[in-house]
């Protein structure tokens, strides 16, 4: 297969950054089954307008539309499996472990495919889907791998239990924002993988990335809206692209063991 446009180039820049930062969106995972959000017939507001579904107000209207949704969502996360993309995501972050240097994973995800396939840092912007709080007290569960026995699933505390996830309108998890602010303002490198970059906070932090000097590397099969401000746009899949990435800019996608060995193809 040819590789895609910009690919070199981009693996050199990667291959001579020192702290690199990812900022990944639904697009990594969809090689894993799961629906992205905005493109195709299999997105997931596709039947539903966000408001209807992904809004405090949503919840509130129709808790038990809402519940079911976010637990046929859960469920379809859990048995979801990392794909090439996210595996190639951890190798990197090996690669630059092994070398001195850094790599976050700054994710809208709510899926924890990255963490499943061996990235250590990830930042979660949207939160998780596999967790769950109290309306009422904010206690945190993780449900088991079945269906909730119902819609919406009431808590220990009287009040609902509703998806650890950001809705419209909410403020994304304080430590999770400066996590990432720090890492952009600090990145040789940005790789924004799979986003249709629509959604703020998390669209601002390529350009927050771009003003501090930052080369900026995107991942995805059509034009952002982040497309026209980028260094090397590298059009294709996730799951083909990274691992084409790292092995062009390492040679590989494990990292040598030691100095003396070569690293294993
Ligand atoms: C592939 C591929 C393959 C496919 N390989 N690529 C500034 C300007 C305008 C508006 C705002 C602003 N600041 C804030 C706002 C309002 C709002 C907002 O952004 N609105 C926009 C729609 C305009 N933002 C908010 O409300 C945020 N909160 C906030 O700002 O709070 C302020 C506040 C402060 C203090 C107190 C109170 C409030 C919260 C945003 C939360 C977003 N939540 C969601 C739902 C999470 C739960 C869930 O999962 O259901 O997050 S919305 C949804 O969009 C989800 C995603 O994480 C997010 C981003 O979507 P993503 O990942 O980009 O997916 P898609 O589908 O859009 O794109 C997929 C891409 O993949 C495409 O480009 C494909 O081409 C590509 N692709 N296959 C590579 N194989």
């Amino acid at each position: 297969m040819t590789p895609p446009d910009g690919l070199f180039e981009a693996a050199d820049a990667l291959r001579g950054a020192a702290s690199v930062a990812v900022l990944s969106g639904a697009g990594v995972s969809a090689e894993s089954g799961l629906a992205t959000f905005r493109d195709g017939c299999d997105a997931l507001w596709g039947r539903y307008p966000p408001e209807r579904l992904a809004t405090p107000e949503a919840f509130a209207a129709d808790p038990a539309l809402v519940s079911e949704w976010y637990d046929r969502r859960r469920l379809a996360c859990l048995a979801a499996e990392p794909n090439a993309g996210h595996r190639a995501l951890a190798a990197l972050e090996r690669w630059l472990d092994s070398r001195g240097g850094d790599c976050v994973v700054l994710t809208q995800n709510v899926d924890g495919l990255h963490r499943r396939a061996g990235s250590q840092r990830v930042v979660e912007l949207h939160g998780s889907v596999l967790t769950w709080r109290c309306t009422r007290s904010g206690e945190r569960v993780t449900p088991g791998p079945e269906p909730f026995a119902s819609y919406p699933l009431p808590s220990h505390a009287g009040g609902l239990l509703r998806p650890d996830v950001v809705w419209f309108g909410e403020a994304l998890p304080e430590a999770a924002l400066a996590a990432a602010a720090r890492a952009v303002a600090s990145c040789d490198l940005l790789l924004v993988v799979g986003t249709s970059a629509r959604v703020w906070p998390a669209a601002g932090l390529i350009g927050a990335a771009a003003a501090e000097g930052a080369t900026v590397v995107e991942v995805n099969t059509a034009d952002s809206e982040a497309s026209a401000d980028v260094d090397w746009h590298l059009r294709g899949p996730a799951g083909s692209v990274l691992p084409r990435l790292v092995v062009a800019a390492f040679g590989a996608l494990a990292p040598a063991r030691d100095a003396e060995s070569p690293p294993p193809v």
